[in-house]
């Protein structure tokens, strides 16, 4: 994926890149960009804090546009801007490799649950067991801690469902958790590459329109993943005590679109974005994921390979087998769940996809009545995002 700008999805050519001027001193006048992006382009008017350091257009470039000379006060910048959002652009956007990872699902699917964890146990644990290492870019380390991070594993509690980006006011609300991995395949070169969390509101899932960043977000990413709330089937509701369903989710499923409707949507999304003609199926790789799956642990049969522990990280090497295993136990009890709409519609729309099956809090973790939990001890969440990794040759 190349040249995508990770805080706005817009693309960047960076021939047109734009400059901020670096020094403190200089100059200061009201950034509608950047104003605009941090209030969701929503027309709010500006508070004073867009009184930012100018922003230079390239005009101002000198040599091969790796800097731009601040026409008040003549000093160089190599603070490079997206010229749409205004945001500061990483270094791997420029020579192409970043990866946007898009996460979407319906509401209560557990997607902001599942980016809190696999991002910890991405560069706590997964990474190092592969040879590598991540590290945020600008504030993302900071704005993952004092949020997600600290309300799954310092206050132990569940986060509140995600606010539709058009009502947030909250800024950060808007800005993507970007990280910068190294990571040393087997045997093979170290890469440095860039990787784009955005964390959608289920919400927003059935209005999607061709214009929000969220559809340049899933348009635009080189893998998705797309959580399955496996309570949000009536044939596993079925199946368990009033208790265990109430634990593991906040919803009323009856007003709800499920997994069938936004995959729907998220496949009409792709389509228009990438002029895509209606026979020919999407190569974007697609990780069906049921998320959950604790609550439904007993459902699955004896000597399950879904219940056994993730082999990746203790291999050190991705086992084809294991996704395989876990990816045909998925699809025969998804399809006998009655969610067949759903498996019917990856089969014919998407040309690269697998099944997977995750607990983002762990075996036995599902929150209690006050959804307070244990430390979570996450069970095969990596799996779909080195697969992921894996079909974008990174591992
Ligand atoms: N038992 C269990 N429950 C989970 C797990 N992950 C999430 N949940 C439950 O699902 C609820 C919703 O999870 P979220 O991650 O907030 O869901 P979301 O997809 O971000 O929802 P929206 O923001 O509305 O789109 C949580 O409050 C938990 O009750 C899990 O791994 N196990
Ligand atoms: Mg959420
Ligand atoms: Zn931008
Ligand atoms: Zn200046």
């Amino acid at each position: 994926m190349a040249n995508i700008c990770p805080y706005c999805f817009s693309d960047f050519s960076p021939a047109a890149s734009e400059f901020r001027c670096v020094n403190p001193r200089c100059v200061k006048s009201a950034d509608i960009e950047a104003t605009q992006f941090r209030t969701g382009y929503i027309g709010r008017t500006l508070p004073d804090e867009s009184i930012m350091p100018r922003v230079m257009g390239p005009k101002y470039f000198k040599g091969l546009g790796s800097s731009a000379v601040c026409p008040e006060c003549k000093i160089k910048s190599h603070k490079r801007v997206c010229p749409a959002c205004h945001n500061p652009i990483p270094e791997s956007t420029l020579t192409g490799k970043d990866m946007i990872l898009s996460i979407v699902g319906s509401r209560n699917s557990g997607k902001t649950v599942f980016m809190g964890i696999i991002i910890e146990e991405l560069r706590r644990r997964v990474l190092n067991s592969f040879g590598g290492a991540m590290w945020g870019f600008e504030d993302t380390a900071q704005r993952y801690d004092n949020g997600v991070y600290k309300k799954l594993y310092k206050e132990l509690s569940m986060p509140e469902l995600t606010v539709s980006a058009l009502a947030d006011t909250d800024e950060n609300a808007h800005k993507p958790l970007i990280f910068t991995m190294s990571f040393r395949g087997f045997g093979q070169r170290l890469k440095t590459f860039t990787i784009v969390f955005f964390d959608t509101a289920g919400e927003d899932m059935n209005e999607l329109d061709t214009m929000s960043t969220v559809t340049r977000y899933i348009a635009k990413s080189a893998g998705i993943i797309f959580l399955i709330d496996p309570l949000s089937l009536q044939g596993v509701r079925a199946l368990l005590s009033d208790d265990d369903v109430k634990r593991s989710n906040s919803i009323d499923f009856n007003d709800q679109a499920g997994a069938g409707a936004v995959i729907a949507k998220v496949t009409q999304l792709i389509r228009n974005e990438r002029r895509l003609s209606y026979t020919r199926k999407i190569d974007i790789p697609v990780a069906a994921v049921f998320s959950k799956l604790d609550p439904i642990e007993r459902l699955f049969p004896n000597g399950s390979t879904t219940l056994r522990n993730s082999p990746h990280c203790s291999l050190q090497k991705f086992d084809r087998n294991d996704r395989q295993m876990v990816s045909d136990e998925i699809h025969s009890l998804l399809n006998e769940w009655g969610a067949g709409y759903f498996t019917t519609q990856l089969q014919t729309v998407y040309s690269n996809y697998s099944y997977f099956a995750v607990s983002s809090l762990g075996l036995g973790n599902a929150p209690d009545e006050n959804k307070k939990i244990r430390t979570p001890h996450p069970h095969r969440v990596e799996d779909p995002l080195l697969w992921l990794l894996k079909e974008n040759r990174v591992i």
